[in-house]
């Protein structure tokens, strides 16, 4: 399979391309290899982050109300693929559902958890779809007059733009037989609560952050010594959204196989933005794209909102 060498090459690709800009950007999409994978999974465990312990008790308050929405025989497609928790609440409570369809670009992280939950679901035809849900998705022929229901979990539609998620949203919505879809999204709320929550006092944020640099000194031979960077979380107040840097302490250069990159003191690289939504701005984006909100469930601090779309 030559499906990991093609999604290095854009790793390496990509990320030179942000060192070379000003200012520097590195794409957050790329913290998930193996060890960021797992960083995030301890990061979904800190007392400071909230937004998975929220989400997941908003599910565990309303599976029942969202399996209403899954119809008989229908598919829920899942951008992202989830052997979790949150999955297997809305599986737990929708036993009329016919299949289960994670979407993931990784075909071996899509297979192992397609694996799990065809064993603990026996009747569920569970279909992975290796596939860039940010491009076309592609469903196969048994598939195509399924009645859909998209499932966008974790408020990982934050990482977007308002353009992109904008167009994301509506790419879902032009699927065939596309019906409705549960969106979670994590809301603006107090800056510190907010900061603390991308910068924990265990440091895990930071080592999520700095498994970036570590990447690329493994994957691309460069060479970052890690002690030259300082992780920073901002909130930015006009574009609503959670920042992470990774700034240089010093004036330094890092070379990766060519090319060199040069770092003033101070100088930061983006590597995140994590967008915070309001009920109005949830509403906004849904009309813009073609859906109405129709159901807008939330915990009881407001942390968090679980949406129902409906095209
Ligand atoms: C997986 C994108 C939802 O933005 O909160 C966690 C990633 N970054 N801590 C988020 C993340 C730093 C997370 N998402």
């Amino acid at each position: 399979m030559n499906k990991p060498l093609t999604e290095n090459t854009e790793f390496i690709t990509s990320s030179l391309n942000g060192l070379q800009s000003d200012p520097k950007t590195l794409q957050s999409k790329w913290f998930y290899d193996p060890a960021g994978s797992a960083l995030f999974e301890e990061i979904t465990q800190l007392p400071e982050y909230y937004p998975t312990r929220t989400e997941l008790s908003i599910l565990e308050a309303e599976a029942d109300a969202l399996a209403g929405f899954l119809r008989d025989g229908a598919a829920l497609v899942e951008l992202g693929s989830g052997a979790s928790v949150k999955t297997r609440l809305l599986l737990d409570a929708a036993p009329q559902l016919g299949h289960y369809v994670p979407l993931d670009i990784s075909a071996q992280f899509l297979k192992q958890s397609a694996a799990d939950l065809a064993r603990d679901y026996p009747a569920l035809e569970v279909q992975p779809i290796v596939a860039d849900f940010m491009r076309d998705v592609v469903f196969p022929p048994a598939l195509e007059n399924a009645s859909k229901v998209a499932f966008f979990p974790g408020s990982t539609l934050g990482n977007l733009d308002q353009g992109q998620a904008v167009e994301l949203l509506a790419k879902v919505g032009a699927w065939p037989g596309i019906d409705s879809f549960i969106l979670g999204l994590d809301l603006v709320k107090d800056t510190e609560v907010l900061i603390n929550a991308y910068n924990d006092s265990a440091g895990v944020t930071a080592a999520f952050n700095l498994n970036l640099l570590r990447r690329l000194n493994r994957e691309a031979g460069a060479t970052f010594d890690l002690v030259n960077f300082a992780h920073d979380a901002r909130w930015n107040e006009s574009a609503q959204r959670i920042e992470m840097h990774l700034v240089s302490k010093r004036a330094h250069d890092v070379t990766i196989g060519e090319a060199t990159i040069s770092f003033q003191e101070g100088e930061s690289i983006h590597t995140e933005n994590s967008h915070k939504y309001t009920a109005d701005s949830i509403r906004d984006i849904a009309k813009t794209a073609g859906w109405q909100v129709t159901e807008m469930l939330l915990d009881p601090k407001e942390f968090f909102a679980v949406s129902v779309l409906k095209r």
